[in-house]
């Protein structure tokens, strides 16, 4: 598909679906150049409360039918679908609209403020029979899902143990200032990926317990946290995640995994080397991003997770599915992210049933 130049490619089995964009800010650059690699879908539309930023990329990306309202996007276009990439005050706001419509939903994460919001915004959409995605990215990489389907074929034996680790001093808040500014920050937007990528890996969680500092003195919420998890399936994992180290070979966007399992290791070192050793020796693969034409240093390895994700919704759609990354899973995942928060509050563990409420019939 070719936004800008009015072409589209089709699915193998159907028309190609109507999609919109709300929000044209920092990020939903990415989901543009995304769409237009995409068979089988168009973004028709687009909506940003901002006239510039929507005239900025409407022009980029040729599309011209633009609206300051989403509830008027809404109204007077037919669409199958709405990709939210607004920041989280708006989500629920913008989910809901889009259910009383009757259009499927992508949101971006993080996917409500609360888990109350979450609960509301996935029985609204249940309701009104529209699917609903979280925009879950990174466990999409093409590097988390090497060491996904190693784990899934059984390569190093039944996982026990596990880390995800997110080590950096990137700068993140000149392009995304909003960052430097809430209560919250590590864990709320980049916590919550690594989240996620725990529970891909060695499934949900029961109890957990964390610690979080501040060490940037410039911005409001913590800049470093610690998460020590069980999981249903009996490993133990930490999650670690940092905007504070600085390290001689800075590894944005790298996520760094090490699995230790029954019958031998996994580790994903820098640079997407994914190593595998059993008693039948050690084997060494590069795991590397896409090779995006759009795609801009150090970013390939989110905007080829941003590209898959996007594809995974259309065939979802198409194939009448729930996506992996729906609305519902990703209670689960923010589920997580509370419990961080109240266990490094009240420094004790957490007990994931005590949160259970949160999913009430949305489970
Ligand atoms: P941004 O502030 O740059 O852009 C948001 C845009 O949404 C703005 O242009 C704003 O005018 C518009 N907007 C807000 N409310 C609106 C409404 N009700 N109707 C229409 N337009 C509205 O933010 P950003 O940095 O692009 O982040 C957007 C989202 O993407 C955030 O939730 C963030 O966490 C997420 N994000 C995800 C990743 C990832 O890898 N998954 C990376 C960066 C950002
Ligand atoms: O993925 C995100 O949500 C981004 C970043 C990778 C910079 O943390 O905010």
């Amino acid at each position: 598909m070719n936004a800008s130049t009015g072409s589209s490619a089709r699915g193998d089995n159907g028309r190609t679906l109507r999609g919109a964009l709300i929000g044209c800010g920092f990020f939903a650059h990415n989901h543009l150049h995304a769409w237009q690699g995409i068979d089988g879908a168009q973004i028709v539309a687009l909506c940003d409360a901002d006239r510039k930023r929507l005239d900025h990329a409407g022009d980029e990306f040729g599309v011209e039918r633009r609206y300051t309202d989403a509830a008027a996007l809404l109204r007077d276009e037919p669409l199958d679908f709405v990709d939210i990439a607004t920041t989280v005050g708006s989500h629920r706001q913008l989910v809901e609209l889009a259910a009383k419509a009757g259009v499927a939903v992508i949101c971006q994460k993080p996917f409500a403020p609360t888990l109350d919001d979450a609960r509301a915004m996935v029985d609204t959409c249940r309701e009104a029979g529209v699917p609903l995605m979280a925009h879950e990215n990174f466990r999409w990489q093409s590097a988390i899902q090497a060491v996904g389907a190693a784990l899934h074929d059984g390569a190093i034996g039944t996982p026990f143990w596990g880390r995800v680790s997110f080590r950096s001093a990137f700068d993140v808040f000149s392009g995304q200032p909003y960052l430097a500014e809430g209560r919250r920050f590590i864990v709320e937007d980049l916590g919550i990926h690594i989240l996620d990528i725990a529970r891909f890996l060695f499934g949900d969680v029961t109890r957990l317990s964390a610690t979080l500092s501040r060490v940037n003195p410039t911005i409001n919420g913590e800049d470093v946290a610690t998460i020590l998890l069980s999981h249903t399936k009996g490993v133990s994992s930490i999650v670690d995640c940092s905007y504070a180290t600085r390290l001689p070979h800075e590894l944005f966007p790298q996520t760094l995994i090490e699995v230790d399992g029954s019958e031998g290791t996994l580790r994903l070192f820098a640079d997407y080397q994914l190593q595998i050793h059993t008693r039948d020796g050690t084997t060494m693969r590069k795991v590397v991003p896409p090779a995006l034409a759009w795609a801009s240093a150090p970013w390939e390895a989110i905007q080829g997770s941003v590209a898959a994700i996007q594809r995974h919704w259309v065939e979802c759609l198409r194939r009448g599915v729930e996506p992996a990354t729906s609305g519902r899973d990703n209670l689960h995942t923010l589920a997580l992210v509370e419990a961080t928060y109240r266990s490094a509050q009240q420094q004790r563990t957490i007990e994931l049933a005590e949160l259970e409420a949160a999913f009430g019939a949305a489970r």
